[in-house]
């Protein structure tokens, strides 16, 4: 009984060992300043202020300038390479958009075709939001899994400039367990069953 114990114990101090190893890290992090490694633009995106609109996380920011005859946008690649669990999250608001206007941030697999992840009308709520990805198999151990910002500017009067403000963008994960380290839990526990069943 006292051994049994004892070897449950190992086992669940194992186990607690393997969940802590397993806690979150940073894959990604940035103020969204497109001349940083990594982001391409299309329009007009720079790294800055606009409005006198502060940061809660400090300025600068990136500033996602649309206009009636396009919208721009700014995105990148992030690897997720053997990190599962996923989750993004950044800080967003709009400047001078109209109520039909739109903030989106989307996600996908090739940089053409694109999933939402939230079209927000206009607000000065900075957030931050955070979307957990756990659950999207695309977003799982890969090396190529792209985010966008991007500002959708759908009032056509021209000369209106809409702007998305976009920082502090931030993606991570957990390390996905090696096989081997499951199957020395995995041998651990029939240990135990082992141990449990001989008595
Ligand atoms: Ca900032
Ligand atoms: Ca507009």
């Amino acid at each position: 009984m006292k051994r049994t114990t004892l070897f449950v114990g190992f086992s669940l101090f194992i186990s607690f060992c393997f969940v802590v190893s397993a806690q979150a890290a940073v894959l990604f992090f940035d103020n969204a300043n497109p001349a940083q490694p990594g982001w391409t633009t299309s329009g007009l995106v720079y790294a800055g202020t606009i409005g006198g609109v502060v940061s809660p996380t400090g300025n600068p920011y990136g500033v996602i300038v649309s206009s009636p005859l396009g919208d721009s946008y700014i995105q990148r690649v992030v690897s997720t390479l053997n990190y599962q669990n996923i989750s993004l999250q950044y800080y967003r608001r709009t400047y001078a958009a109209e109520s039909v206007d739109r903030f989106i941030a989307s996600w996908s697999l090739d940089g053409s075709n694109w999933t939402n992840l939230e079209s927000v009308s206009p607000t000065t709520n900075w957030g931050p939001v955070t979307f957990n990805l756990s659950g999207l198999n695309p977003a799982v151990n890969n090396s190529s899994f792209y985010v966008r910002f991007k500002m959708d500017n759908k009032n056509l009067v021209l000369g209106l400039l809409d702007y998305g403000l976009l920082d502090n963008v931030q993606v991570s994960g957990d390390v996905i367990p090696e096989p081997t380290t499951m199957s020395l839990l995995g041998l651990g526990l029939l240990g135990v069953l082992g141990l449990k069943r001989r008595k």
